[in-house]
C-alpha cells in the first residue's frame, strides 16, 4: 500500500500550529494551570476517583495481610514516600513573603530598567530571608549571615537580587566557595555542629585565607544575630553596571534599608531563642504580616562614574571584600519594598523559589567580580538537582509575569503543552524571524583582554584595612559584642594551633580587639601592624540614638489578679496604634476581669521566656509577685538591655525580682499616664538600654 506522505511545505499538524509553530500555548489541552487541582468536595485519588475510605488497607480479612493490588494505599505511600526534595546546599533554611516594590523614578538617570525607572511603577515581589548554613530544620537565631534573595516579577522578566545582609564575602573568587561551605558546614564525620560556626574547620579556613578577615568582622558583630528580619539591613554585595535609556554606564552598589532601623538581638537571647522557639524569625515575619504590620525595605544605589579602572575613591569595585563607606558615595534610594502577604504553601512557594543571579532586564547588568562570575554558573545549576530538571521555571512561584515564549522543549516535569512544529529560529514555517537586539537584552560592548592565568588583581591583596576600619567605627558596646563573638568562637575551637593563628590575624586589624580576644582565651597576644590611617565610617554602626518605629515590637505585661486592666488596655490601644503588640502574662492561664473589664492571659510563667518580648512591664495592683520563673524572665531582660518597668504598686515585683529600679532603661510610674507611654515607645524605639549593657558587663 502507497504510504501518503505529506507534502514538503505541508506542517503535519492542525492548522491552528501553522500560524504559530514555535508556539508556547500554556498548558493548552482543556485545562489552565490551577484548574483541576485540589477542588470538589470529596477525598480523591490523584486520578480524580472518588475515595470511600483512606483509614484502612484492602486486606485479607481484617486480621491478614495488605493486598498488592491496593492502589490507594500504594499511591498514598508512595506519594509520601516522595515529598522531601533535597534541601538546599547552602541557605537551607529560610522563610519568606509576597509583596510589592513601588519605585520612586529616580532610578531614571542610571538605568533604563522599567520596574526601577517608571515613578510609581508597582511590581510584584517575592522575598526569601534565610540563613547560610544551617539545614533545613535548624534555628532562626544562629550567629550566621542572613540571605535577602528578592525576585522582582517585572513586566520585562523577572529579576532576582540575591543578596545578603552583609555587604562583603568571605572569599573574592568563586572558586573558593565549596571550600568556605565545606569549612563552615557540620564536621563530616559526626555531622556537627549544626548552623554554627563555632568550630575548627571554620576558623581553620578564614585564618589560613586571610580575605575572609573584614566579612569574619561582621559576622562577630550584632549583624550575626538580627532581632527581626524587619531590622535587617540587604546589600547586593557586588557591583553591578546600570545601563540608562542612552547606553551611558554608571557601576552601583544594591542596598535595602529597613523603615524598622537595624537592631539586634544580644548573644545569650540568640542562644536562648535557638533552644525555646528555633522559629523565632519566621514565626515574626508571618504574625508581623497577619497582624498588618508588614515588613518595609527602602531600596537604594550607590553610584559610581564607569571607567576602565573598576575603582572608587582607590577602592576595587570588583572586590567582595570591600565596601565603599556610604560618607564617600551616600545610597541613593529608588523605591519601597512591602511585604504583605504570607505564602499560601511553605513547600510550593518559599521551598520550590528558585533564585539566580542571571535573571536580568536590560538596564542591569553584572561586572567581571569574579565571585559574581561564578554565581551566574551555580544557580541554574543547583536547582537541576533541588527541583528536579530543567522546567522549575514554570512552577507557580517562579513563572515570570512577562510573557515566555522560549523555544525550551520537553525534559523532566514539563508542565506546557506545546504546539508547532519548528521550535527553533528563524523558521520559514510561518515565516518567523529570529529576535532582533532593539528591546532586547543586549550586554554592553566592553574590551576584555589579557593573558590566560589564575590570578588576582594586586588591589585584591589588602585582607586587612577595611576589616580594621570597620571596627573603628563600632560604638563602645557592639566593640564588646565583638570581643566576646571573637571570644566565644575561638574558645569553642579545639586545635590550639587556630587560635593562634586567628589572634595573629586580629593583630592586624586591632591591637586592642586582638588583646582582648587573647586574654579572653587566656592566651598571649601577637604583634601586628594594624593600619593606624583608616577613617571610620559612622553609617557601620547600627547604635543610632534615635528612636525608630516599633511596628511589630512585642511588650508582655505581667498581671495577677486585682491588675490595673483600664491601665493595660490604654497601653495596648497605644502600642497598636504604632503596630506594636501587648501580650498579658500571669502565674496561671485564663482570663483576667476586673468589673466589666477582661484580659485573656496569652502567656504563663511556665509557657514563656524573656525572649518573646522587647519590653517588660508589671502592670499596677498586680500585687508582690513572688516566682522564681518571673525572677528569670525579669533578670533575662534586664541583662538583655531591654525596656523593663512597673506602674503603681508593680514596682515590688521588680525589686522582689533583684531589678535595680534606678538602672537605666528601667521605667517607673504611679499610673499608665500618656507621658508613660510615651518613655515606653521611645524606649521600644531606641531597642536597647545600652548604658544599661555596659554597666552589667562592667559589674
Ligand atoms: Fe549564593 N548560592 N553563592 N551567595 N546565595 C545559593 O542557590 C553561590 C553568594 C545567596 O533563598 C545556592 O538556589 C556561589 C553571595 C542567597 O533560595 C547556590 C557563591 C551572596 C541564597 C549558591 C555564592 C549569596 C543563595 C544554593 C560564590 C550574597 C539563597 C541554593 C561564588 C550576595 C537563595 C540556591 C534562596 C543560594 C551559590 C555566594 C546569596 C548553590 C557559588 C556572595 C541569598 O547556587
Amino acid at each position: 500500500m502507497a504510504v501518503k506522505r505529506p507534502r514538503k511545505s505541508q506542517p503535519t499538524t492542525p492548522a491552528p500550529a501553522e500560524k504559530d509553530p514555535a508556539g508556547t500555548t500554556p498548558l493548552a489541552g482543556a485545562l489552565a494551570p490551577e484548574q483541576g487541582l485540589q477542588s470538589g468536595e470529596f477525598l480523591t485519588t490523584a486520578e480524580g476517583l472518588r475515595i470511600g475510605d483512606t483509614d484502612h488497607s484492602l486486606k485479607a480479612g481484617p486480621r491478614g495481610p495488605s493486598l498488592l493490588e491496593d492502589f490507594h494505599l500504594r499511591e498514598k505511600i508512595t506519594h509520601f514516600d516522595h515529598e522531601r526534595i533535597p534541601e538546599r546546599v547552602v541557605h537551607a533554611r529560610g522563610a519568606a513573603a509576597h509583596g510589592v516594590f513601588k519605585a520612586y523614578g529616580s532610578a531614571a538617570s542610571v538605568t533604563k530598567a522599567r520596574f526601577l525607572a517608571e515613578e510609581g511603577k508597582e511590581t510584584p515581589v517575592f522575598v526569601r530571608f534565610s540563613t547560610v548554613l544551617g539545614s533545613r530544620g535548624s534555628a532562626d537565631t544562629v550567629r550566621d549571615v542572613r540571605g535577602f534573595a528578592v525576585k522582582f516579577y517585572t513586566d520585562e522578566g523577572n529579576v532576582d537580587l540575591v543578596g545578603n545582609n552583609m555587604p562583603v564575602f568571605f572569599i573574592q573568587d568563586g572558586i573558593k566557595f565549596p571550600d568556605i561551605i565545606h569549612a563552615g558546614k557540620p564536621h563530616p564525620d559526626r555531622e556537627i555542629p549544626q548552623a554554627q560556626s563555632a568550630h575548627d574547620t571554620f576558623w581553620d579556613f578564614v585564618s589560613l585565607h586571610t580575605e575572609a578577615t573584614h566579612h569574619v568582622m561582621w559576622a562577630m558583630s550584632d549583624r550575626g544575630i538580627p532581632r527581626s528580619y524587619r531590622t535587617m539591613e540587604g546589600f547586593g554585595v557586588h557591583t553591578f553596571r546600570l545601563v540608562d535609556a542612552d547606553g551611558g554606564t554608571h557601576l552601583v552598589k544594591f542596598h535595602w534599608k529597613p523603615v524598622a532601623g537595624v537592631h539586634s538581638l544580644v548573644w545569650e537571647e540568640a542562644q536562648l531563642a535557638a533552644g525555646t522557639d528555633p522559629d523565632f524569625h519566621r514565626r515574626d515575619l508571618a504574625d508581623g504580616i497577619d497582624a498588618g504590620a508588614f515588613f518595609e525595605y527602602e531600596l537604594g544605589v550607590q553610584v559610581f562614574p564607569d571607567s576602565d579602572e573598576e575603582t572608587f575613591e582607590g577602592i576595587d569595585l570588583l572586590d567582595p571584600t570591600k565596601i565603599v563607606p556610604e560618607e564617600l558615595a551616600p545610597v541613593q534610594p529608588l523605591g519601597l519594598l512591602t511585604l504583605n502577604r504570607n505564602p499560601d504553601n511553605y513547600f510550593a512557594e518559599t521551598e520550590q523559589v528558585a533564585f539566580h543571579t542571571g535573571h536580568l532586564v536590560p538596564g542591569i547588568e553584572i561586572t567581571n567580580d569574579p565571585l559574581m562570575q561564578a554565581r551566574m554558573f551555580s544557580y541554574l545549576d543547583t536547582q537541576l538537582t533541588r527541583l528536579g530538571g530543567p522546567n522549575f521555571a514554570q512552577l507557580p512561584i517562579n513563572r515570570p509575569h512577562a510573557p515566555v515564549n522560549d523555544n525550551l522543549r520537553d525534559g523532566m516535569h514539563q508542565a506546557v503543552v506545546h504546539r508547532g512544529i519548528a521550535p527553533y529560529l528563524p523558521n520559514s514555517l510561518a515565516g518567523t524571524e529570529g529576535p532582533r537586539p532593539e528591546g532586547g537584552y543586549v550586554q554592553v560592548p566592553r574590551l576584555v583582554e589579557g593573558p590566560k592565568v589564575r590570578a588576582n588583581p594586586v588591589s585584591f591583596d589588602d585582607h586587612f584595612s577595611q576589616a580594621t576600619m570597620f571596627y573603628a567605627s563600632m560604638s563602645g558596646i557592639e566593640k564588646v559584642h565583638l570581643i566576646e563573638a571573637f571570644t566565644f568562637e575561638l574558645g569553642k575551637v579545639y586545635e590550639q594551633p587556630i587560635r593562634e593563628r586567628m589572634l595573629t590575624v586580629l593583630a592586624e586589624v586591632d591591637t586592642d580587639l586582638c588583646a582582648q580576644v587573647a586574654a579572653g582565651l587566656g592566651l598571649p597576644a601577637p604583634q601586628g601592624t594594624p593600619a593606624t590611617d583608616v577613617r571610620p565610617s559612622p553609617a557601620l554602626s547600627q547604635i543610632t540614638g534615635v528612636p525608630g518605629p516599633i511596628a511589630g515590637r512585642v511588650v508582655g505585661v505581667v498581671a495577677g489578679p486585682g491588675a490595673d486592666l483600664a491601665g493595660i488596655a490604654k497601653l495596648r490601644a497605644a502600642l497598636t496604634a504604632e503596630g506594636a503588640v501587648l501580650r498579658v502574662i500571669s502565674p496561671i492561664g485564663g482570663t483576667l476581669r476586673k468589673g466589666t473589664r477582661e484580659e485573656i492571659i496569652e502567656r504563663t510563667f511556665l509557657t514563656t521566656r524573656s525572649i518573646e518580648f522587647d519590653a517588660l512591664l508589671i502592670a499596677g495592683g498586680a500585687g508582690n509577685l513572688k516566682d522564681i520563673k518571673l525572677t528569670v524572665l525579669l533578670q533575662e531582660a534586664f541583662r538583655h538591655a531591654k525596656a523593663i518597668g512597673a506602674w503603681g504598686d508593680g514596682a515590688e515585683a521588680l525589686r522582689t525580682a533583684g531589678i535595680d529600679t534606678g538602672a537605666p532603661g528601667v521605667l517607673l510610674a504611679d499610673g499608665m499616664t500618656a507621658a508613660y507611654r510615651k518613655q515606653l515607645t521611645t524606649a521600644l524605639g531606641l531597642h536597647r538600654a545600652w548604658e544599661r549593657a555596659e554597666l552589667v558587663m562592667s559589674s
